[in-house]
């Protein structure tokens, strides 16, 4: 069988929402975790591109998870520069970590302008997460983006408890409710958005929206990256790169040619 193309898809958000566990419910992983390069985590998974059709193809996908490795924003750039698409993950029992999708966001969208510059002295301000708190006008998203909110068990709790506590009837997940919990920044930037509890299995089973609103974002981050003209430069410079080389090991640790 020949090598496969693969892209890399990378998983922000504030540290605690659930970005470990989402990447290992996505990937399927179990028992150890992935391979760390320079600390970062990376669980591959098998994605058939378009499947069902006559176009269909497997691709590896990478999905980096660099919140756990470094508070040094210029290090987690040197992430962005290779990515082909990005998760912004939430808690949906925390509306703070929502609000803070902006910010991440913005982080990875100036990645050209400060990617090189990986020794520059930006720090981290006062042990936060390292984002650049100031406002700006929205930008251009080039990347495919998804959005994520987790521990759906727990924000189904909290609502439950509201809903009783203001003697109001109870919600389930209904599209309704779940409307009320997307994330200002899957409007502004026209995402798809799913919720999920990451400790449960079932989240992501084969026919859930989820699971198809996860498959056609990879099939959009594929198609963007192997299907468009124009992008030959980018994937032979991501060939080199040390992530391919570290996917390579990651492939023959899973035994597959
Ligand atoms: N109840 C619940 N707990 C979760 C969920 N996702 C993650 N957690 C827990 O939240 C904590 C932080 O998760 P982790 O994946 O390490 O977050 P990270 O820092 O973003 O990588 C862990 O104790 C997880 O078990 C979820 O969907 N529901
Ligand atoms: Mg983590």
């Amino acid at each position: 069988m020949a090598a496969l193309d693969r892209v890399r898809i990378v998983v922000l958000g504030d540290s605690g929402v659930g970005k470990t566990s989402l990447v290992r419910l996505i990937s399927g992983a179990s028992g150890a975790p992935g391979a760390s390069t320079i600390g970062a985590t990376v669980e591959v998974k098998l994605h058939e591109y378009k499947e069902g059709t006559p176009a269909q193809k497997t691709f590896w996908i990478e999905l980096v998870d660099v919140g756990g490795f470094h508070s040094h924003r210029n290090m987690r750039h040197v992430y962005y520069n290779n990515s082909h698409g990005i998760v912004l993950v939430h808690d949906l029992s925390n509306k703070k970590s929502q609000v803070n999708l902006d910010k991440w966001l913005r982080e990875f969208l100036e990645r050209e302008a400060k990617g090189n510059d990986i020794t520059g002295g930006d720090f981290d301000v006062g042990g936060g997460n390292g984002i650049d708190h100031q406002q700006q006008p929205v930008m251009d998203v080039n990347v495919p983006l998804l959005v994520i909110g987790t521990k759906l068990d727990l924000a189904s709790d909290l609502e439950d408890k509201e809903s009783k506590e203001a003697d109001l009837p109870v919600h389930d997940s209904t599209s309704a409710s779940a409307a009320k919990r997307r994330s200002a920044v899957a409007d502004e930037y026209l995402a798809e958005e799913i919720h999920v509890n990451c400790n449960d299995d079932k989240s992501l089973v084969a026919g859930s929206s989820a699971l198809n609103k996860l498959a056609r974002f990879f099939d959009k981050v594929i198609e963007k990256q192997f299907y468009r003209s124009g992008n030959h430069q980018h994937k032979s410079a991501y060939y080199h790169s040390a992530s391919a080389q570290q996917s390579l090991a990651e492939r023959r640790r899973l035994n597959v040619q």
